[in-house]
């Protein structure tokens, strides 16, 4: 039995897991295996039936897997956690599990490039109809609500604008019509941000990013309600089969324990990055939510516990310049994905939303001067010098 370890970090560090359960073994072990053999014939028939608990075959749980989704439950302080194969298996498991032919959904305007691509196929193929709002007030969520519409699916902040949505309020709005609310939480983490706590229904992760932390899996983590997760499981996750890999599973549940202190780490350096940024002159604008001047801050304050390790920021000048700017850097890595102890950066219009359309792009905020930095673990002044030089070569 796991213990309820209220603060986060201690559930972190201990949440989902009892060595008792594992023969004493610190560290959860890696359950290596596909399947999993029975005593008997019967058992074989009483777990397939559901009358007997216990594992039958990896692509339908695997006690390494169970530890990571029992500890993202306690973190997220939801009912039971689902891991997926990446990011997008979780979005997309989600989205398939909430909808059916000729339904819509309604978007925070702005997604991750893949989130945009994956509407626009099932706009195609299933005419699943989605629409995009800024979501700043309650008339604005309501206004675009239909019979039709199956979920709410926000970004918040949205990668990689760092626009922020506020989830109570768009929860209190999505429950009077009976609408779940699914959060794409990548870029808080549960650190920073919890929205089950706010209302909404479904938190998804690439575990990817914060959650790993190590830039070394690609997986992802959906939670919420056991009822509409135990559905998605044998359903959607069992038949398409996007399931995470054991050990990818078990280095998340390595990563875990020590995010509080990883995500208070890339906060306290990107705050002071955001001061430096905001004052160098070849910079036009910064979005940094934990800037007193960020339209949406007042929403940091209320749901946000940091501004977190991400920026995005924009140069003076043409693409050719973000480029050149990207080429003058040293050790700050040129990559997309974020959340690892490196400093990594990117140009969003050519590489994570490359495949938004132009005018979508730009309707969310994706200029061609724009870039994005995931902060990383350095000491603050190294991140620093190297971008101010390639700052200045610009
Ligand atoms: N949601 C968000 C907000 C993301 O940023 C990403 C990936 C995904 C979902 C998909 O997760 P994946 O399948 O990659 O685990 N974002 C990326 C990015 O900004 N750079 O590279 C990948």
């Amino acid at each position: 039995m796991t213990k309820d370890h209220k603060r986060f970090e201690t559930s972190a560090v201990h949440g989902g897991y009892d060595p008792a359960d594992m023969l004493g073994s610190l560290a959860a072990p890696l359950f290596q295996t596909s399947t999993f053999t029975f005593e008997t014939a019967e058992q074989g028939e009483r777990r397939f039936a559901g009358e007997e608990d216990g594992y039958m075959y990896s692509r339908l749980g695997n006690p390494t897997v169970s530890v990571l989704e029992e500890k993202m439950a306690a973190l997220e302080k939801g009912e039971r956690g689902l891991a997926f194969a990446s990011g997008m298996a979780a979005v997309s498991a989600i989205l398939v599990a909430l909808t059916k032919a000729n339904d819509h959904i309604l978007c925070s305007s702005g997604l991750y490039g893949c989130t945009f691509g994956l509407l626009r196929m099932m706009k195609e193929k299933y005419n699943i109809d989605h629409d995009f709002s800024v979501m700043e007030t309650k008339d604005e969520v309501r206004a675009l609500i239909r019979p039709e519409t199956a979920c709410i699916y926000v970004e918040t902040p949205i990668n990689p604008t760092m626009k922020l949505i506020d989830l109570q309020m768009v929860a209190e709005v999505a429950h009077e019509h009976d609408i779940p609310v699914v959060v794409d939480n990548t870029f808080a983490s549960p650190y920073l941000q919890r929205p089950l706590e706010l209302g909404c229904d479904v938190v998804i992760h690439s575990a990817t990013k914060y959650i790993g932390g190590h830039g070394d899996v690609i997986a992802g983590v959906a939670v919420g309600k056991k009822d509409f997760l135990d559905g998605v499981q044998m359903t959607t996750l069992k038949d398409m089969g996007g399931i995470i890999s054991p050990l990818d599973a078990w280095l998340l549940i390595r990563g875990l324990k020590t995010l509080p202190i990883r995500v208070d780490r890339h906060c306290d350096n990107a705050e002071k990055i955001f001061t430096k940024l905001n004052s160098h002159p070849n910079v036009s604008r910064v979005h940094y939510p934990d800037d007193a001047n960020h339209p949406d801050h007042h929403i940091r304050e209320k749901q946000m516990k940091r501004g977190g390790g991400l920026i995005s920021f924009e140069i003076k000048g043409t693409k050719k310049d973000a480029q050149k700017m990207l080429n003058n850097l040293g050790f700050i890595k040129m990559a997309v994905s974020l959340g690892d102890a490196e400093t990594l950066i990117q140009h969003p219009a050519t590489m994570t939303h490359a495949v938004v359309p132009e005018a979508s792009r730009l309707e969310m905020g994706i200029t061609d001067q724009l870039i994005r930095l995931s902060v990383g673990l350095e000491e603050w002044d190294d991140i620093w010098s190297d971008l101010e030089q390639a700052l200045d070569r610009i």
